[in-house]
This record gives C-alpha cells, sequence and structure tokens, in this order.
C-alpha cells in the first residue's frame, strides 16, 4: 500500500467514527495521521524496510504505527474491515460528497434509509432530503451539484496529490542511482498548473540505462507502458502516470524547454524561431540556411538564442509571455525567499495539531519576520473555535511567547467565521484589539451568487477585516467553489482596503491564478499563507508563491514580502488608506 491509499483509509476510519459518535480525540489522531501520511517525503513501506521507527514522526502514535505496519504488510486492516461491516456498502461514497459530513450522512441513512448515491439522488429527486429539518432545498440543490461535480470529474490529479509523489519518486531515483546529474519535473508541474496528466522527468546521468531501469523496476510501478534507450513510461500504483526522459547533459536546457510545454507555450516559441528562419524541436534549434544545429544545456541560452527574455515556467500558458519577453516585459517573480511573515496559522487552540510555541519555533527556523497565530473563531464548533473569553487567554499566550522566545514578531490574530448572513463572529470592541483578522467562509457555502457576494462584501466594509481567507472555499478537484460575482468582490476589496489571501494550502490553492492576477490588476493588496495546521505545512509557502507566480506576481504585489517594519506600518493605516498606499509603496 502507497501514501495515498494509507492515508485514504485512514481519513475514511475518522470518518466511519464519527458516524458512530466516538470520541473526538480519537477522530482527531486519525484525520490529523492521515494529513501527516500525504505529506510524507518518503513512501511509509520504505521507511519500514528500512526498520524506521514511524513513531518518531509528529503525529503518529503507536496504535496508528502499528496499523500502518499491518497495512504494508497485509495490504488491507482488519480493524477498518470490521468497521466498515458495521455501515452498509455505499455509505462511504455518500460520505466522499463534499458538504455531507458524516453526521449528516448518518441521518440521511437513519431517516431517510440513504446508503449509497443513487438512493441520494433519489432522495433529492422526490424531495424527501430537503424536507428534513436544518438541510432544506438550497443544501439540496448543492448536493445536487457536487454529485454532478463528482462524476464529470477528470482523471487529473491535484497538484496536492502529484507534487508529493514526484519529490518522493525523484529522492528515490537519487537514493538508487547515484549517476543521476540533473533530475528535474518538467510538463505542467513544473508550469505549476493546479491539476496534472502525467509527470514528466528530465534527466541527465553518467549511465542513463540504469535510471531507465531504476523507473521501471521500482516496487510501486504497477505497470510499464514503454522503454526505450532514452525514455521510460511507467504507471505508478498511485494511479499516476510518469514519464523519464534520460539525455546528455549537452541536450538538457532544449529537451526540457520542451517537455516543460505548455503545448501552446511551444507553438508560440516555434513561430518566433521561424520569424529568424531558425527552426526550433526538443534535440536544439537548427540554422534554415546553414543546417547548422545549436546544442543548449540551459534553457536560459536557448531563450536568449531567440532574442528573448528567460520565461520562467509558470508564466508559459501561451497567452502573451512571448511577445512580452520580446519587449523585456517579464517582471521579476516574486520567489519563496521574498516571503517574510506567514499571517494564517493555526494551533491546538483550535484545529491545528501543534502547540502554538511549536508553531512560532518553526516559523523562526524558517526566518520569518513575523508570524500571525489565528485559531478559529467560536463559531466553528468542530473546529474547537475560541470563546472570547478563550480569545483573550489565547491573546495574552501570544504576547507571552513573543516575549520568551524573542527573535520574531507576533501578531494576536484570529480567522473568523463570516456567518451565512455576512455578520460576523465576534464584535467590534473584540476585533478592535486584534492585530491581524480574516475573514473566511466555512459555511452555508451553497448560497446563490448574489447572496453569498453580498455576504462577503459586507465582511469586507468592517473597519477591523483585514483579509479574506481561502476566498471561493474550492478544494482543488474535490469542491467547486462559491458562485459569487468575483469581479464586484475584487473591486469591493481595493475600495475598502481589505487584502484578499491566496492560501497556499495545497488542496485549496485559493485564490486561483487567475483571481489573483485579476485583484492584482485592480491593486488590491494580495497575501500568500500557509493556513498551517502543522509546523511542517509552513513549508507550504511555495504552491502559494506558485499561483502568485502564474498570476504575475512580483515582490511589491504581495503584503507580507514587506520587511517587518514596513509591514507593521502599513498595518497601522486606516483601512480606507491601505489601498493606496499599497500602490505608492509598490
Ligand atoms: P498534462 O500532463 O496533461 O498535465 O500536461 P503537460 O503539459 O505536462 O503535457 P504532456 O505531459 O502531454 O507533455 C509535456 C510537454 O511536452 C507539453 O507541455 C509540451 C510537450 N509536448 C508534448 N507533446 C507535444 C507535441 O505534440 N508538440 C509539441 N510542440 N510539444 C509537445
Ligand atoms: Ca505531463
Ligand atoms: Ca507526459
Ligand atoms: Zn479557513
Amino acid at each position: 500500500m502507497n501514501n495515498s491509499q494509507i492515508a485514504e483509509m485512514f481519513e475514511n476510519i475518522a470518518g466511519l467514527l464519527e458516524m458512530k459518535s466516538e470520541k473526538v480525540f480519537t477522530i482527531r489522531a486519525y484525520q490529523r495521521a492521515a494529513r501527516t501520511i500525504e505529506r510524507l517525503p518518503m513512501e511509509l513501506d520504505a521507511m519500514l524496510r528500512e526498520e524506521q521507527d514511524l513513531r518518531k514522526i509528529p503525529g503518529i502514535g503507536k496504535a496508528i504505527a502499528d496499523k500502518i505496519a499491518e497495512m504494508v504488510e497485509t495490504n488491507s486492516l482488519r480493524y477498518y474491515d470490521n468497521l466498515k461491516a458495521e455501515f452498509p456498502d455505499g455509505i462511504l461514497d455518500v460520505m466522499q460528497i463534499p458538504g455531507l459530513g458524516p453526521k449528516t450522512v448518518r441521518r440521511l441513512w437513519q431517516e431517510l434509509g440513504v446508503t449509497n448515491i443513487p438512493e441520494l439522488e433519489a432522495a433529492i429527486e422526490d424531495g424527501r432530503l430537503e424536507s428534513l429539518p436544518r438541510l432544506g432545498k438550497k443544501t439540496a440543490e448543492n448536493i445536487a451539484r457536487q454529485i454532478q461535480f463528482q462524476r464529470t470529474k477528470s482523471k487529473r490529479m491535484p497538484i496536492a496529490r502529484a507534487q508529493p509523489i514526484c519529490d518522493r519518486l525523484i529522492a528515490a531515483l537519487k537514493a538508487q542511482c547515484p549517476g543521476i546529474t540533473r533530475i528535474v519535473p518538467g510538463g505542467s508541474l513544473r508550469r505549476f498548473e493546479e491539476t496534472i496528466g502525467d509527470i514528466d522527468l528530465v534527466c541527465t546521468a553518467d549511465d542513463p540505462a540504469d535510471v531507465l531501469d531504476a523507473l521501471a523496476t521500482m516496487p510501486n510501478v504497477a505497470d510499464v507502458l514503454g522503454h526505450g534507450d532514452t525514455k521510460v513510461s511507467v504507471y505508478l500504483s498511485d494511479g499516476i502516470q510518469i514519464d523519464l526522459r534520460v539525455v546528455h547533459e549537452r541536450h538538457f536546457g532544449a529537451l526540457l524547454q520542451y517537455f516543460t510545454g505548455s503545448l501552446q507555450h511551444n507553438i508560440l516559441l516555434r513561430d518566433r524561431a521561424n520569424a529568424l528562419n531558425l527552426s526550433l524541436n526538443e534535440y536544439g534549434i537548427t540554422d534554415r540556411e546553414t543546417g547548422v544545429m545549436e546544442e543548449f544545456a540551459d534553457e536560459p541560452a536557448l531563450y536568449q538564442r531567440l532574442g528573448l527574455q528567460y520565461i520562467p515556467p509558470e508564466l508559459r500558458q501561451g497567452v502573451g509571455e512571448v511577445k512580452a519577453a520580446l519587449d523585456g516585459g517579464i517582471p521579476r517573480l516574486v520567489e519563496v525567499g521574498d516571503i517574510r511573515g506567514d499571517l494564517h496559522d493555526h494551533s491546538d487552540w483550535s484545529d491545528g495539531r501543534d502547540p502554538m510555541e511549536a508553531m512560532i519555533l518553526a516559523a523562526k527556523e524558517r526566518g520569518l519576520q513575523y508570524l500571525a497565530m489565528t485559531d478559529h473563531s467560536v463559531g466553528r464548533g468542530i473546529a474547537n473555535g475560541l470563546s472570547v473569553a478563550r480569545l483573550e487567554e489565547h491573546m495574552a499566550t501570544v504576547r507571552r511567547l513573543e516575549r520568551d522566545i524573542g527573535g520574531i514578531r507576533l501578531l494576536c490574530g484570529t480567522e473568523m467565521d463570516i456567518r451565512a448572513d455576512g455578520t460576523l463572529d465576534y464584535a467590534d470592541d473584540v476585533l478592535e484589539r486584534l492585530d491581524w483578522v480574516i475573514a473566511s467562509v466555512h459555511s452555508a457555502m451553497g448560497q446563490d451568487a448574489p447572496t453569498m457576494t453580498e455576504r462577503i462584501i459586507k465582511a469586507m466594509r468592517n473597519p477591523h477585516v483585514d483579509v479574506i481567507g481561502h476566498l471561493s472555499t474550492r478544494l482543488v478537484g474535490e469542491r467547486q467553489p462559491v458562485e459569487a460575482d468575483f469581479e464586484a468582490i475584487f473591486r469591493a476589496a481595493a475600495a475598502t482596503g481589505t487584502a484578499l489571501e491566496i492560501n497556499a494550502s495545497p488542496e485549496r490553492l485559493d485564490l486561483k491564478d487567475s483571481h489573483a492576477a485579476r485583484a492584482r490588476e485592480l491593486g488590491v493588496p494580495l497575501v500568500i499563507s500557509t493556513d498551517a495546521h502543522t509546523a511542517e505545512a509552513l513549508d507550504n509557502t511555495r504552491y502559494g508563491v506558485g499561483v502568485a507566480r502564474r498570476a504575475w506576481c512580483e515582490p511589491r504585489h504581495i503584503l507580507n514580502a514587506a520587511p517587518a517594519d514596513e509591514f507593521f506600518s502599513f498595518l497601522k493605516l486606516p483601512k480606507n488608506e491601505r489601498t493606496e498606499a499599497f500602490a505608492r509603496s509598490a
């Protein structure tokens, strides 16, 4: 069993236990394990083969470690089989529908006899579902929409799943083949598309055959689709295809360029070559008159030969980037190293895994100058949201840790619910005392567009709301975004001086690239935050930066790329002066 399958099994166990109303503590332990395992840099079965102690992984205790061992050894888990047997067969499918929590699924089962998707659809169709108290017509419509979405959902994999698979694969190949000199992803993964069809790897090595054989014979390869002198294609048991090309050093640049795409970008680039009486292919650039081919060990030299500025992979979308590169219009895009603070972080005060202190130390270790502790507000009952009294204690703890730890500035913050009617979870006199207020939608996501738009804009009009968190609430490939007039929301953000978050949690990537680009055009201050629920998740900044780069963002477009002093003076400004001040400092 691979990591994704193990994580999914733990996720399912958590859901089934919640349906049984087991202890919250137990349920959380499984959820936490699932989350940790998805992100691990190494396959668990490989770790066990090397006899590593899994209990050293944060979030994995003895009970979970034993279960992992059983899963890896026997490809199943008795505990899971027994638990599943207590429920009807199709119930897990019903639970996979976004918006249907375990508690609701149990009600649908016990009160309407719904045990699978067809029965769920029937209950929506004949109006039984909407007649249940606290469900209603809107929820029924939303569920129907999600079922439809799941059905049409493509086989493409969210980048959140593809990236760790790719990282693990590269690490395994490097470990096995010391002759590898370079190995990097190309294709959609390198361009940072939010979903990935297959993973393309470009490699240089002393002994190409050795690398090709190594991939073809990996234990997690389910099928070898093709095996040649320079390339191999395999299908992993994770359900994703890998195309690996191994070439000589001197071809690396041209090949990497070709395999990075996009198809549309490559077409534009070939047109540019033609205009210079050159022809471009995956081996290099040929002069049409002399027939001489130039080779390129590095990509930048290839772009230079075509009279172009270097175009970063994230911009290779085939829209206007080649023209921009011709006119010197490719900006210096924001990089991970530009981000000086993280402004959306949870601890075990609400639904985070780690104590506040661990989060702060991890942020400091990563060189951040500032960090906002933004645990959930009181309305998020299931996420252990903070009452006003607990928020007071939370603030005092933040101030104390800031003094005790030193070397990093902390913001007393909250991630506060925007309720269905646009009112907020805390009153103004509470918000006023916080340094950083995120307002987010977590409930009633199925509202119609005018209602949702008004709800969010109403929150933005509050003078204490600094930023809107994960605006669309979508989960890449899993949950559709809310319906809203995003253009109106971006304009309201600029008008009110409310920042918008690019949520870097890889499942979310929200704002998405095109939205971030539009908000940037309108002068909205943007923030890249990880929404970390564990210390390791602070490393997810790179995903947010990927989105921002696809949106042509420079450091000046990102509020938390500002050094601490500049950032804190910005926060002192009343909201209605912020958009203008942000434009001036840019
Ligand atoms: P994906 O895998 O669907 O997420 O998207 P890509 O862009 O990774 O596409 P893929 O894996 O089929 O091919 C990788 C790159 O190779 C693609 O972006 C551009 C290049 N490529 C593939 N086929 C062709 C082709 O027929 N013509 C040209 N010019 N380039 C191609
Ligand atoms: Ca690909
Ligand atoms: Ca491919
Ligand atoms: Zn949230």
